[in-house]
């Protein structure tokens, strides 16, 4: 394409979902220039792309927001406990308008390359458009689960139905009715979108490799009096919840799941079971660091499930066996167990009959099985966490590429910084606490922390920080120590780079939770942030 002259800006912040309007938000109010980047034809960023039936966050409306504006908090009114799809991109919506944001957010801007000019102190940023912007600071607010996964099936390109992702649904209504459905996938997309399909579908096939282990939404509708309730000690609830382990409401217990009476331990996930959602896995405090006390949970979970399936092939093929309860994510769902007890809904366990490929009219196993199908939806998820950072060619001093950097895992300071990248930060992604906690807390905690940090240098007159060599593998270090510390190694799942074949295994995030974290960040900047080195300006120099 032609390169036209490059915009420059102090900031470039890459995505326009959650992570990057509030980067957008708060460093613009300090006074820089701002561009954000976004690849899609909307703001939203996961909540743009995930639209398929049955889309809802699983982690309550209330905390999945963000806490900078007591006006926003106030005036926004939550219809839903576990807001769907629609409800939050309008929430995002309203907040771009509400903020002014739109005019600083450059849509249909795919970044393909960043390259740091040593000379000049700055990163030169190519979109695919051909486009160039010049930048003091990169910002990468990209996502954990944004960049797709869909296996390849030989004969794909004959299949006369047609073909979709959960992650990329189409904005227009797609009308089911009378059609023969296929699901590949059962992680959280598969189980919340397989209930929905299923009423609406002639037939649902789910194709099913492993049994996921998952609790009930609970959902209800917000009542008037709730919301005043809610509004009335809004900032004690943030406070509450930036100070627990995990940026959720739930409080776990103190003891060990194996020290209560058996009788009480029943009774304790019974109540998590009945409304706890995603804390269900906080009912006690081992419950993800003890391999026993985690077998407790899990048998409880197996048990309801074992209660919600009729039919006992069916039943035992979708009870989780042989990893431990939430080392791999829980799904939160609302009906899924049950589906199963309808006629028009079939599984079929692809563990011990792999997938072979397509054939015109729908799917065939290796034993040579086929199913007729009219729709297949892949379920099958994303590259997560590093998918995303590592698509851009990215070039940072002496010309190593973060591909490079990264070939064995990512390799971070706090999650925040990378040694040869100058001037640049992640939000919310590998190394940090990410996905294990209530990723708004984790996004505005890093946000508000980045703005503070070029705040400082402002004042002490820097012109560079570079992440220090030592520093970055020391938190490496911890990082790998923390994981061993949990069950988390010993499931399968994208927390360890599974969902990829060829991705390195190491434990892609910070699993000493929010409060932990919160501190060593705190520690950081009150010990003239350690582990970072400033050069001076060049006039200074
Ligand atoms: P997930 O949780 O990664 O789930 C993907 C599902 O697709 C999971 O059941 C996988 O089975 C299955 N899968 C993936 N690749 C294949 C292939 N090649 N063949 C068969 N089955 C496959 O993604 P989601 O979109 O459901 O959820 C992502 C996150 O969004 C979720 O964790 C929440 O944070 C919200 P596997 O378990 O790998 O055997």
């Amino acid at each position: 394409g032609i390169l036209s002259a490059s915009a420059e800006v102090d900031v470039v912040v890459v995505g326009a979902g959650f992570a990057g309007l509030r980067a957008l938000h708060t460093l613009r109010s300090q006074g820089r220039s701002v561009a954000v980047l976004e690849a899609g034809d909307g703001i939203g960023g996961v909540w743009h792309w995930n639209r398929y039936p049955g889309a809802r966050c699983d982690i309550e409306s209330y905390d999945y927001s963000y806490s900078f504006s007591p006006e926003l908090e106030q005036e926004w009114r939550w219809t839903q406990r576990y807001a769907r799809q629609p409800e939050i991109l309008s929430y995002i919506e309203h907040v771009a308008d509400r903020f002014d944001l739109r005019r600083d957010v450059h849509l249909r801007r795919t970044v393909t390359e960043c390259v740091w000019d040593e000379e000049r102190g700055r990163w030169d940023i190519r979109t695919e458009g051909g486009e160039r912007w010049d930048a003091r600071f990169v910002v990468w607010a990209v996502g954990n689960l944004s960049s797709t996964k869909q296996p390849t099936l030989p004969g794909a390109e004959d299949f006369r139905g047609r073909i979709l992702h959960t992650a990329t649904w189409p904005r227009d209504p797609v009308d089911l009715t009378g059609l023969r459905v296929g699901v590949i996938g059962t992680g959280s997309s598969g189980m919340q979108s397989i209930p929905i399909l299923a009423r609406e579908a002639e037939h649902v096939t789910v194709f099913q490799r492993t049994p996921n282990y998952s609790v009930p939404a609970v959902h209800h509708e917000i009542s008037d009096v709730r919301d005043a309730e809610v509004k009335a000690s809004y900032a004690e609830r943030r406070r509450r919840i930036r100070q627990s382990p995990s940026g959720l409401g739930f409080k776990p217990r103190k003891e060990s799941a194996l020290e209560v009476p058996e009788a009480e331990r029943v009774e304790a996930f019974e109540d998590a079971w009945n409304g706890a959602g995603f804390g269900f896995s906080l009912t006690f405090r081992d419950i993800l660091v003890d391999l026993e006390a985690n077998e407790t949970a899990a048998d409880f979970v197996r048990e309801k499930i074992a209660g919600l399936v009729e039919d006992p092939e069916t039943r035992e093929l979708l009870t989780p066996r042989g990893y431990p309860f939430g080392a791999k994510r829980p799904v939160v769902d609302d009906g899924y167990f049950e589906t199963f007890n309808r006629d028009d809904v079939t599984l079929v366990d692809i563990a011990s009959d792999p997938l072979e490929g397509m054939t015109p009219t729908g799917l065939r196993t290796e034993s040579g099985e086929t199913h007729e199908l009219d729709v297949l939806v892949f379920a099958t998820g994303f590259d997560a966490l590093t998918g995303s950072l590592l698509r851009p060619r990215v070039v940072g001093r002496d010309g190593v590429t973060l591909q490079e950097k990264w070939a064995s895992g990512p390799v971070t300071h706090l999650g925040l910084g990378i040694h040869g990248f100058p001037n640049m930060f992640v939000v919310a992604g590998p190394g940090s606490p990410a996905l294990l906690i209530n990723v708004l807390v984790g996004i505005e905690l890093h946000v508000d922390w980045i703005a503070e940090m070029l705040a400082d240098m402002d004042r002490r007159g820097a012109r560079e920080v570079e992440v220090e060599v030592a520093a970055e593998a020391q938190w490496v270090a911890h990082v790998n120590q923390r994981a061993a510390q949990t069950l988390y190694p010993l499931a399968r799942s994208y927390y360890m780079g599974d969902e990829v074949p060829g991705k390195p295994r190491v434990f892609m995030m910070y699993a000493g939770g929010l409060r932990n974290y919160r501190k060593i960040l705190e520690e950081c900047a009150a010990e003239d942030y350690a582990g970072f080195a400033f050069t001076r300006s060049m006039s200074d120099a």
